[in-house]
């Protein structure tokens, strides 16, 4: 349950992400350069992740799609932000994975640029989910991005995928390590969400965390709001 303390109440935003993503989700828009990002229109929300942590999976999951983030076994595929619209309510956006080694240097360094840029500009980007395997908690090829989100304004939040790999104790000392991991980090969201595409877990959790992230921001559509 994701909820925002108002005063006295706490709102629980579970309902109101599930209806968030039924509606419509529409790919309007992929980016490859810093001078070829879309023309503003309203909220995004951008997935970020080493190559094959999940994410396709994870946006497929969130938005009961089966193809519309392209899943693959082939890592380092995705080379642009690929921007889907959500019901007209906020824009999700997919970043190129990274850490991807056997891809040349260069494509490698454009990456980085493409994605450092977009992270460090973005007005109009409320959070980042970073996405880090359940299995591996924060890696080396974590740490540019984890710097550039440090340095950068904007918000983000960890979620652990593929959970589903891991033993119940496994996944409460995966959470603890990560969380002492970022806690000295303003930036960084205090709650780790985990996260299994392949059961479905933890994605309510997630849906309704994007819901209260939108109410905060005067931004969740009337159809949306909690009953
Ligand atoms: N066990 C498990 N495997 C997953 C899960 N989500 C994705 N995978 C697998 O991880 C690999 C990479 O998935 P993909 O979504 O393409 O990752 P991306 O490169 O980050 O977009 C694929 O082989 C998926 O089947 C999950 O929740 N559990
Ligand atoms: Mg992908």
């Amino acid at each position: 349950m994701s909820t925002t303390a108002t005063g006295d109440n706490e709102i629980d935003f579970t309902e109101s992400g599930r209806k968030l993503f039924a509606r419509e989700c529409d790919f309007y828009w992929a980016a490859a350069k810093k001078d070829g990002l879309p023309p503003p229109r309203g909220i995004e929300i951008a997935f970020a992740g080493r190559s094959n942590v999940g994410k396709s999976s994870l946006i497929n999951a969130l938005t009961n799609r089966t193809g519309l983030a392209r899943t693959s076994n082939t890592p380092g595929r995705t080379q642009e932000l690929n921007f889907f619209d959500i019901a007209g309510a906020f824009s999700i956006v997919d970043m190129p994975g990274y850490g991807f080694a056997a891809v040349g240097k260069d494509k490698v360094n454009a990456w980085t640029g493409l994605i450092h840029h977009y992270l460090k500009g973005r007005v109009e980007l409320a959070r980042v989910f970073l996405l880090i395997d359940a299995r591996h908690g924060i890696k080396d090829t974590d740490k540019p991005i984890l710097d550039t989100l440090g340095k950068s304004a904007v918000a983000y939040q960890v979620i652990l995928t593929k959970s589903d790999e891991l033993t119940g104790a496994e996944r409460i000392k995966r959470v603890a390590e990560v969380e002492a991991a970022i806690r000295k980090n303003a930036a960084a969201h205090p709650e780790i969400i985990l996260t299994s595409s392949r059961k479905n877990d933890g994605i309510d959790r997630l849906r309704a965390s994007v819901a209260s992230l939108l109410n905060d921001r005067q931004a969740l559509p009337e159809w949306a709001w909690p009953e």
